[in-house]
């Protein structure tokens, strides 16, 4: 791998880190492909995946100084690979904890909400200023962003380019939780491990089903609850899961 990402294997967890401090972790193409070779092929025993970045910030977003010299045609593809590379973060099969702190903006943002749990240092900047810049979001945010905030506040985000903060994004959902200065990558590894003792096939369910589920009619998603309640349910970790409870100590499953 290249230094633009760097990736810490510690057992069940799998740290990776922008590392383009320098341009403030904008994403690159190669640092895009870089996250989606992570994805693709997960190291062996890796359950969670944290991603943070380095130098204080989370991402900046697209990096500008690459993009100006796109057609309409090649910023097609390129707003198409984005979407393949977060939708591989988010349904790649790995629960991802982001640990956030300084810009989070434009496809900084994207990134964020294409993961599972987000945990916020003060004085994260939560942006979309494309419409500053000429431009429009190619990442996702439409669909994720979209989702969190509903159409009309992200419109509003996007028209006046307004910079959410750290109160606010948890008020918003953009972030779960708030944490103190330095706080954000050790509370992310907890959480992280916390998430990698769970069934990994329930996990697998939630990172998997409920998202898309909400993308259903009422009596489709319905159906496939009770489909991924079926396969859970009738597990091995789940014999394990309800036998552990009533036998009053802690599960442990494959
Ligand atoms: C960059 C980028 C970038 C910084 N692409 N080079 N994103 C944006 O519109 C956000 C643009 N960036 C900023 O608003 C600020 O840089 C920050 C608030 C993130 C940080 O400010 P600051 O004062 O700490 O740093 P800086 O001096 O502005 O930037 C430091 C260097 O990083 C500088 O380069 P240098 O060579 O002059 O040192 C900046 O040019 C560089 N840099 N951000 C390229 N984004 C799939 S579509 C998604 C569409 C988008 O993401 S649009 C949003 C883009």
């Amino acid at each position: 791998m290249g230094s633009d990402l760097k990736i810490e294997v510690d057992g069940a967890i799998a740290v990776l880190t922008l590392n383009r401090p320098d341009k403030r972790n904008a994403m690159s193409d190669g640092l895009l492909a870089e996250i989606d070779g992570f994805f693709q092929a997960p190291p062996e025993g890796v359950r969670v995946a944290v991603i943070t970045g380095a130098g204080g910030h989370f991402c900046a977003g697209l990096d500008l100084s690459e993009h100006v010299s796109r057609d309409a045609e090649a910023t097609m593809h390129h707003s198409r690979g984005w979407h393949d590379v977060m939708d591989r973060v988010q349904s790649g099969g790995l629960p991802v904890v982001s640990a956030l702190t300084g810009a989070v903006i434009g496809g900084g943002l994207e990134l964020a909400t294409s993961t599972h749990v987000r945990i916020a240092e003060p004085g994260c900047i939560f942006q979309l200023p494309e419409g500053r810049r000429g431009i429009f979001v190619g990442g996702g945010a439409t669909v994720r962003v979209g989702r969190i905030l509903g159409a009309d506040r992200m419109t509003e985000m996007m028209l006046t380019g307004r910079k959410y903060g750290t109160d606010d994004a948890v008020a918003l959902g953009l972030a779960h939780y708030g944490v103190g200065a330095g706080e954000a990558l050790p509370r992310a590894l907890e959480i992280a491990a916390q998430i990698a003792q769970n069934a990994a096939l329930s996990n697998y369910m939630m990172i998997q089903g409920v998202a898309r589920i909400h993308d259903m009619s009422r009596s489709d998603g319905l159906f496939v609850e009770s489909l991924c309640a079926a396969l859970a349910q009738t597990s091995p970790d789940a014999v394990e899961g309800l036998a552990a409870f009533l036998d009053k100590r802690a599960p442990s499953f494959r």
